[in-house]
Protein backbone atom coordinates (compact mmCIF):
# COMPACT_ATOMS: atom_id res chain seq x y z
CA UNK A 1 0.00 0.00 0.00
CA UNK A 2 1.34 3.55 -0.90
CA UNK A 3 -0.91 4.90 1.84
CA UNK A 4 -2.68 4.21 5.32
CA UNK A 5 -4.90 6.96 3.80
CA UNK A 6 -5.56 8.52 0.45
CA UNK A 7 -7.60 11.89 0.19
CA UNK A 8 -8.83 12.97 -2.82
CA UNK A 9 -9.60 16.97 -2.73
CA UNK A 10 -6.87 19.12 -0.22
CA UNK A 11 -9.26 21.68 -0.04
CA UNK A 12 -11.16 22.90 3.74
CA UNK A 13 -12.10 18.93 4.96
CA UNK A 14 -9.40 17.73 3.20
CA UNK A 15 -6.51 19.80 4.17
CA UNK A 16 -7.60 19.41 7.75
CA UNK A 17 -8.24 15.76 7.60
CA UNK A 18 -4.82 15.04 6.18
CA UNK A 19 -3.18 17.31 9.28
CA UNK A 20 -5.47 15.39 11.90
CA UNK A 21 -4.45 11.61 10.35
CA UNK A 22 -0.98 13.01 10.29
CA UNK A 23 -1.06 13.87 13.85
CA UNK A 24 -2.34 10.73 14.52
CA UNK A 25 0.79 8.92 12.95
CA UNK A 26 -0.69 7.80 9.85
CA UNK A 27 0.46 7.58 6.50
CA UNK A 28 -1.60 10.05 4.55
CA UNK A 29 -1.38 11.34 0.41
CA UNK A 30 -3.43 14.18 -0.21
CA UNK A 31 -4.43 14.80 -4.09
CA UNK A 32 -5.52 18.22 -5.29
CA UNK A 33 -6.15 19.08 -9.03
CA UNK A 34 -4.45 22.64 -8.16
CA UNK A 35 -1.86 23.57 -5.46
CA UNK A 36 -4.53 24.66 -2.32
CA UNK A 37 -4.81 27.08 -1.33
CA UNK A 38 -5.62 27.93 -4.72
CA UNK A 39 -9.40 29.45 -5.94
CA UNK A 40 -10.77 26.33 -7.99
CA UNK A 41 -12.60 25.05 -4.78
CA UNK A 42 -14.60 26.59 -2.06
CA UNK A 43 -11.85 28.35 0.42
CA UNK A 44 -10.69 31.45 -1.48
CA UNK A 45 -11.96 34.71 -1.25
CA UNK A 46 -9.73 36.30 2.29
CA UNK A 47 -12.91 35.51 4.92
CA UNK A 48 -15.26 33.35 6.39
CA UNK A 49 -18.16 33.53 8.98
CA UNK A 50 -17.84 31.76 12.22
CA UNK A 51 -21.31 31.55 14.11
CA UNK A 52 -22.19 28.98 17.02
CA UNK A 53 -26.08 29.92 17.50
CA UNK A 54 -26.77 27.92 14.53
CA UNK A 55 -29.79 29.16 12.18
CA UNK A 56 -29.21 25.98 10.45
CA UNK A 57 -30.12 23.50 12.65
CA UNK A 58 -29.49 22.23 16.17
CA UNK A 59 -27.87 19.42 14.62
CA UNK A 60 -24.33 21.83 13.76
CA UNK A 61 -24.06 22.91 17.32
CA UNK A 62 -22.17 19.91 18.90
CA UNK A 63 -19.80 20.11 15.56
CA UNK A 64 -19.68 24.08 16.44
CA UNK A 65 -18.44 23.35 20.14
CA UNK A 66 -15.76 21.33 18.76
CA UNK A 67 -15.11 23.55 16.06
CA UNK A 68 -13.99 26.62 18.06
CA UNK A 69 -12.03 24.74 20.32
CA UNK A 70 -10.52 23.65 17.14
CA UNK A 71 -9.56 26.82 15.75
CA UNK A 72 -7.79 28.33 18.69
CA UNK A 73 -5.24 25.51 18.75
CA UNK A 74 -4.53 25.87 15.15
CA UNK A 75 -4.32 29.55 15.67
CA UNK A 76 -1.66 28.51 18.67
CA UNK A 77 -0.09 25.88 16.52
CA UNK A 78 0.60 27.95 13.50
CA UNK A 79 1.57 31.20 15.14
CA UNK A 80 -0.81 32.79 12.47
CA UNK A 81 -3.83 34.80 13.66
CA UNK A 82 -6.98 32.81 11.56
CA UNK A 83 -9.87 34.13 13.87
CA UNK A 84 -11.12 37.76 14.28
CA UNK A 85 -13.17 38.21 17.07
CA UNK A 86 -15.85 40.60 16.01
CA UNK A 87 -18.97 39.21 16.49
CA UNK A 88 -21.97 38.05 14.29
CA UNK A 89 -25.04 39.55 13.67
CA UNK A 90 -28.05 37.85 12.77
CA UNK A 91 -30.53 40.20 10.85
CA UNK A 92 -34.39 39.94 9.51
CA UNK A 93 -37.84 40.27 10.71
CA UNK A 94 -38.39 39.34 14.30
CA UNK A 95 -39.77 35.61 13.69
CA UNK A 96 -38.39 34.59 10.89
CA UNK A 97 -37.51 30.42 11.49
CA UNK A 98 -33.70 31.53 11.03
CA UNK A 99 -33.62 33.96 13.87
CA UNK A 100 -36.10 31.87 15.96
CA UNK A 101 -33.83 28.64 15.78
CA UNK A 102 -30.41 31.04 16.55
CA UNK A 103 -32.35 32.11 19.76
CA UNK A 104 -33.56 28.26 20.22
CA UNK A 105 -29.74 27.69 19.87
CA UNK A 106 -28.62 29.90 22.08
CA UNK A 107 -31.05 29.37 24.66
CA UNK A 108 -30.13 25.31 24.38
CA UNK A 109 -26.51 25.68 24.08
CA UNK A 110 -26.25 29.05 26.89
CA UNK A 111 -24.39 30.52 24.34
CA UNK A 112 -24.35 34.80 24.97
CA UNK A 113 -26.87 36.17 22.46
CA UNK A 114 -27.69 39.97 22.40
CA UNK A 115 -31.04 40.87 20.81
CA UNK A 116 -32.47 44.01 19.62
CA UNK A 117 -35.51 45.62 17.56
CA UNK A 118 -34.71 47.64 14.72
CA UNK A 119 -34.06 50.46 16.18
CA UNK A 120 -31.88 49.50 18.95
CA UNK A 121 -29.68 47.82 16.01
CA UNK A 122 -29.17 51.12 14.33
CA UNK A 123 -28.39 52.95 17.65
CA UNK A 124 -25.87 50.19 18.47
CA UNK A 125 -24.18 49.72 14.91
CA UNK A 126 -25.30 53.28 12.85
CA UNK A 127 -23.72 51.62 10.19
CA UNK A 128 -27.04 50.12 9.18
CA UNK A 129 -30.54 51.47 8.20
CA UNK A 130 -32.48 48.69 8.94
CA UNK A 131 -36.47 48.24 8.28
CA UNK A 132 -38.64 49.09 11.58
CA UNK A 133 -39.75 44.89 11.48
CA UNK A 134 -35.94 43.73 11.68
CA UNK A 135 -34.41 42.80 14.65
CA UNK A 136 -30.97 41.94 14.92
CA UNK A 137 -29.75 38.47 17.25
CA UNK A 138 -25.99 39.29 17.93
CA UNK A 139 -23.47 36.65 18.85
CA UNK A 140 -20.63 38.44 20.23
CA UNK A 141 -18.47 35.12 20.23
CA UNK A 142 -18.86 34.74 16.75
CA UNK A 143 -16.78 36.39 14.04
CA UNK A 144 -14.67 35.67 11.46
CA UNK A 145 -12.17 33.09 9.65
CA UNK A 146 -8.79 34.00 7.50
CA UNK A 147 -9.81 31.24 5.02
CA UNK A 148 -6.61 30.70 2.90
CA UNK A 149 -4.85 30.80 6.09
CA UNK A 150 -5.70 28.18 7.67
CA UNK A 151 -5.59 26.19 4.27
CA UNK A 152 -1.88 27.54 4.61
CA UNK A 153 -1.30 26.24 8.32
CA UNK A 154 -2.94 22.94 8.19
CA UNK A 155 -1.06 22.25 4.73
CA UNK A 156 2.05 23.12 6.64
CA UNK A 157 1.43 21.77 9.69
CA UNK A 158 0.19 18.76 7.99
CA UNK A 159 3.43 18.37 5.84
CA UNK A 160 5.83 18.35 8.73
CA UNK A 161 3.90 15.57 10.58
CA UNK A 162 5.16 13.56 7.17
CA UNK A 163 1.81 14.00 4.96
CA UNK A 164 2.20 14.23 1.25
CA UNK A 165 0.77 16.59 -0.61
CA UNK A 166 0.79 16.02 -4.71
CA UNK A 167 -0.74 19.13 -6.13
CA UNK A 168 -2.00 19.10 -10.02
CA UNK A 169 -3.49 15.27 -9.95
CA UNK A 170 -6.32 14.68 -10.75
CA UNK A 171 -7.87 11.33 -10.46
CA UNK A 172 -8.91 9.31 -13.19
CA UNK A 173 -10.27 6.48 -11.67
CA UNK A 174 -11.02 4.60 -8.75
CA UNK A 175 -11.71 1.02 -7.64
CA UNK A 176 -12.65 -0.25 -4.33
CA UNK A 177 -10.80 -4.10 -3.72
CA UNK A 178 -10.52 -6.19 -0.78
CA UNK A 179 -8.78 -4.69 1.82
CA UNK A 180 -8.43 -0.80 -0.06
CA UNK A 181 -9.05 1.23 -2.69
CA UNK A 182 -6.96 2.03 -6.58
CA UNK A 183 -6.93 5.26 -7.93
CA UNK A 184 -5.35 5.85 -11.11
CA UNK A 185 -3.85 9.53 -11.87
CA UNK A 186 -3.79 11.73 -14.76
CA UNK A 187 -0.19 11.31 -15.09
CA UNK A 188 -0.14 7.79 -15.44
CA UNK A 189 0.71 6.56 -11.76
CA UNK A 190 -1.34 4.32 -9.29
CA UNK A 191 -1.70 5.11 -5.71
CA UNK A 192 -3.30 2.09 -3.24
CA UNK A 193 -4.27 2.93 0.14
CA UNK A 194 -6.31 0.83 2.96
CA UNK A 195 -8.94 3.81 3.39
CA UNK A 196 -9.86 7.09 1.44
CA UNK A 197 -11.41 10.37 1.70
CA UNK A 198 -13.41 11.74 -1.12
CA UNK A 199 -13.82 15.57 -0.55
CA UNK A 200 -13.03 16.85 -3.45
CA UNK A 201 -16.33 19.68 -3.85
CA UNK A 202 -17.42 19.75 -7.47
CA UNK A 203 -15.45 16.02 -8.17
CA UNK A 204 -17.27 14.15 -5.24
CA UNK A 205 -20.13 13.11 -7.19
CA UNK A 206 -18.31 12.20 -10.45
CA UNK A 207 -15.84 9.78 -8.83
CA UNK A 208 -18.55 8.16 -6.19
CA UNK A 209 -20.69 7.13 -9.31
CA UNK A 210 -17.36 4.83 -10.24
CA UNK A 211 -18.31 3.23 -6.71
CA UNK A 212 -21.54 2.89 -7.36
CA UNK A 213 -23.31 6.20 -5.39
CA UNK A 214 -25.16 8.68 -7.23
CA UNK A 215 -25.17 12.09 -4.86
CA UNK A 216 -27.74 14.83 -5.15
CA UNK A 217 -25.54 17.90 -5.60
CA UNK A 218 -26.21 21.04 -7.17
CA UNK A 219 -22.73 23.02 -8.33
CA UNK A 220 -23.36 26.57 -8.34
CA UNK A 221 -22.18 29.86 -9.79
CA UNK A 222 -21.59 32.32 -6.56
CA UNK A 223 -20.17 35.98 -6.34
CA UNK A 224 -19.00 38.47 -3.76
CA UNK A 225 -17.31 41.60 -3.53
CA UNK A 226 -15.56 44.32 -1.72
CA UNK A 227 -16.71 47.91 -1.04
CA UNK A 228 -15.04 51.13 0.42
CA UNK A 229 -15.87 51.38 4.08
CA UNK A 230 -14.62 53.51 6.80
CA UNK A 231 -12.98 51.20 9.68
CA UNK A 232 -14.22 54.47 12.12
CA UNK A 233 -18.19 52.52 10.98
CA UNK A 234 -17.55 49.58 9.26
CA UNK A 235 -14.13 47.90 10.97
CA UNK A 236 -14.20 44.91 12.81
CA UNK A 237 -14.35 46.78 16.45
CA UNK A 238 -17.73 48.39 15.74
CA UNK A 239 -19.30 46.47 12.84
CA UNK A 240 -19.84 42.30 13.26
CA UNK A 241 -19.95 39.79 10.56
CA UNK A 242 -23.69 39.64 9.38
CA UNK A 243 -26.39 37.51 7.94
CA UNK A 244 -29.41 38.71 6.80
CA UNK A 245 -32.09 36.68 5.65
CA UNK A 246 -34.30 39.09 3.69
CA UNK A 247 -38.10 38.31 2.41
CA UNK A 248 -36.62 37.78 -0.90
CA UNK A 249 -32.60 36.53 -0.42
CA UNK A 250 -29.88 35.78 1.88
CA UNK A 251 -27.16 38.62 2.17
CA UNK A 252 -23.49 37.72 4.54
CA UNK A 253 -20.92 40.17 4.73
CA UNK A 254 -17.65 40.99 6.66
CA UNK A 255 -16.33 44.46 8.37
CA UNK A 256 -13.53 46.02 6.33
CA UNK A 257 -10.25 44.22 7.50
CA UNK A 258 -6.95 45.20 6.75
CA UNK A 259 -8.28 48.34 4.76
CA UNK A 260 -9.68 45.86 2.21
CA UNK A 261 -13.09 47.18 2.32
CA UNK A 262 -16.86 45.85 3.36
CA UNK A 263 -17.13 42.34 1.69
CA UNK A 264 -20.47 41.13 0.36
CA UNK A 265 -22.04 37.90 -0.66
CA UNK A 266 -25.27 36.82 -2.02
CA UNK A 267 -25.68 33.22 -0.17
CA UNK A 268 -29.02 31.83 -1.76
CA UNK A 269 -29.57 32.00 -5.34
CA UNK A 270 -26.79 31.78 -7.98
CA UNK A 271 -26.32 30.09 -11.68
CA UNK A 272 -26.16 26.36 -11.70
CA UNK A 273 -23.11 24.67 -13.52
CA UNK A 274 -21.95 21.04 -14.32
CA UNK A 275 -19.32 19.48 -12.77
CA UNK A 276 -16.00 21.16 -14.26
CA UNK A 277 -17.78 23.77 -16.38
CA UNK A 278 -15.77 27.08 -16.49
CA UNK A 279 -17.10 30.15 -13.99
CA UNK A 280 -17.29 33.33 -16.00
CA UNK A 281 -16.01 36.11 -14.09
CA UNK A 282 -17.60 38.53 -11.60
CA UNK A 283 -20.04 41.03 -14.27
CA UNK A 284 -20.49 38.10 -16.83
CA UNK A 285 -24.27 38.73 -15.17
CA UNK A 286 -26.12 41.48 -14.88
CA UNK A 287 -26.93 40.43 -11.45
CA UNK A 288 -23.56 39.81 -9.84
CA UNK A 289 -23.37 43.87 -9.22
CA UNK A 290 -26.66 44.87 -9.36
CA UNK A 291 -27.97 42.58 -6.50
CA UNK A 292 -25.10 43.06 -3.82
CA UNK A 293 -24.77 47.02 -4.85
CA UNK A 294 -28.85 46.98 -3.98
CA UNK A 295 -28.50 45.95 -0.78
CA UNK A 296 -25.20 48.16 -0.38
CA UNK A 297 -27.97 51.39 -1.09
CA UNK A 298 -30.83 49.80 0.25
CA UNK A 299 -29.15 48.85 4.00
CA UNK A 300 -25.68 49.96 3.98
CA UNK A 301 -26.23 53.84 2.50
CA UNK A 302 -22.79 54.89 4.01
CA UNK A 303 -20.42 52.26 1.93
CA UNK A 304 -18.87 53.97 -0.29
CA UNK A 305 -17.81 52.51 -4.08
CA UNK A 306 -17.61 49.46 -5.56
CA UNK A 307 -14.06 47.81 -5.27
CA UNK A 308 -14.04 44.68 -7.10
CA UNK A 309 -15.63 41.49 -7.41
CA UNK A 310 -14.72 37.47 -7.75
CA UNK A 311 -16.45 34.33 -8.23
CA UNK A 312 -16.25 31.16 -6.41
CA UNK A 313 -18.76 27.91 -6.35
CA UNK A 314 -21.15 26.23 -3.93
CA UNK A 315 -22.23 22.47 -4.05
CA UNK A 316 -25.08 22.24 -2.66
CA UNK A 317 -27.68 19.27 -1.76
CA UNK A 318 -31.37 19.80 -2.21
CA UNK A 319 -31.76 20.52 1.60
CA UNK A 320 -28.73 22.61 2.42
CA UNK A 321 -27.64 20.21 4.75
CA UNK A 322 -24.02 18.11 4.47
CA UNK A 323 -23.28 14.94 3.51
CA UNK A 324 -20.75 12.96 5.66
CA UNK A 325 -20.68 9.39 5.21
CA UNK A 326 -19.03 5.99 4.44
CA UNK A 327 -19.57 3.95 1.39
CA UNK A 328 -22.64 1.27 2.35
CA UNK A 329 -20.85 -0.98 0.85
CA UNK A 330 -17.27 -0.31 0.70
CA UNK A 331 -16.38 0.68 4.05
CA UNK A 332 -12.70 1.79 3.53
CA UNK A 333 -14.33 4.80 1.22
CA UNK A 334 -15.47 7.88 3.42
CA UNK A 335 -16.86 11.10 1.44
CA UNK A 336 -17.72 15.00 2.66
CA UNK A 337 -19.50 16.89 0.90
CA UNK A 338 -21.84 19.69 -0.45
CA UNK A 339 -21.19 21.95 2.65
CA UNK A 340 -23.84 24.06 0.48
CA UNK A 341 -21.87 27.38 1.17
CA UNK A 342 -21.90 27.36 5.02
CA UNK A 343 -19.19 24.68 5.54
CA UNK A 344 -15.74 26.17 5.75
CA UNK A 345 -16.13 26.97 9.73
CA UNK A 346 -16.31 23.16 9.94
CA UNK A 347 -13.58 22.31 8.17
CA UNK A 348 -11.47 21.90 11.29
CA UNK A 349 -13.56 19.61 13.23
CA UNK A 350 -14.91 17.66 10.06
CA UNK A 351 -10.99 16.76 9.41
CA UNK A 352 -10.98 15.83 12.72
CA UNK A 353 -13.80 13.79 12.80
CA UNK A 354 -12.67 11.61 9.95
CA UNK A 355 -9.64 10.95 11.31
CA UNK A 356 -11.21 9.66 14.19
CA UNK A 357 -13.86 7.49 11.95
CA UNK A 358 -11.12 6.44 9.58
CA UNK A 359 -8.26 5.04 12.42
CA UNK A 360 -10.97 4.16 15.29
CA UNK A 361 -13.94 3.22 13.67
CA UNK A 362 -15.95 6.21 15.10
CA UNK A 363 -16.71 9.41 14.23
CA UNK A 364 -17.75 10.85 17.96
CA UNK A 365 -20.95 12.75 16.91
CA UNK A 366 -24.38 12.10 15.46
CA UNK A 367 -23.89 12.05 11.79
CA UNK A 368 -27.52 10.69 11.43
CA UNK A 369 -29.06 14.31 9.95
CA UNK A 370 -25.88 14.46 7.47
CA UNK A 371 -26.02 10.78 6.16
CA UNK A 372 -26.54 10.36 2.39
CA UNK A 373 -29.47 7.68 3.30
CA UNK A 374 -31.70 10.88 3.73
CA UNK A 375 -32.27 11.20 0.33
CA UNK A 376 -33.99 8.18 0.08
O1 LIG B 1 -21.79 31.97 7.72
O2 LIG B 1 -22.28 30.18 7.04
C1 LIG B 1 -22.03 31.31 6.78
C2 LIG B 1 -22.09 31.78 5.41
C3 LIG B 1 -23.12 31.64 4.57
C4 LIG B 1 -22.77 32.22 3.37
C5 LIG B 1 -21.56 32.65 3.50
N1 LIG B 1 -21.15 32.43 4.77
Amino acid sequence: MDADVLIIGAGSVGMAAGFYLARRGARVVLLDEGEPPHTLGSHHGSTRLTRTAYGEGAAYIPLLLRARVLWDELERLSGERLVEPCGVVNLGVADSPFLAQVVRSAAEYRLPLEQRRASQAMAHWPGWRLPADFASRFEPEAGVLYCERALTAWRELGQRQGALLLGGRAVTGLRAQAGGVVAELNDGSRLTAAKMLVSAGQRVAPLLAQLGLVLPLQRVRKTFAWYEADPGRYGPDVFPGFSAVLAEAIYYGFPTLDGAGLKLGRHDGGQPLAPGEPLAPFGAYREDREELDTFVRTYLPQVGSFIEGKVCHYIRTPDEHFILDRHPEHGQVFFASACSGHGFKFAGVLGELFAHWMLDGEPGFDLAPFRLARFG
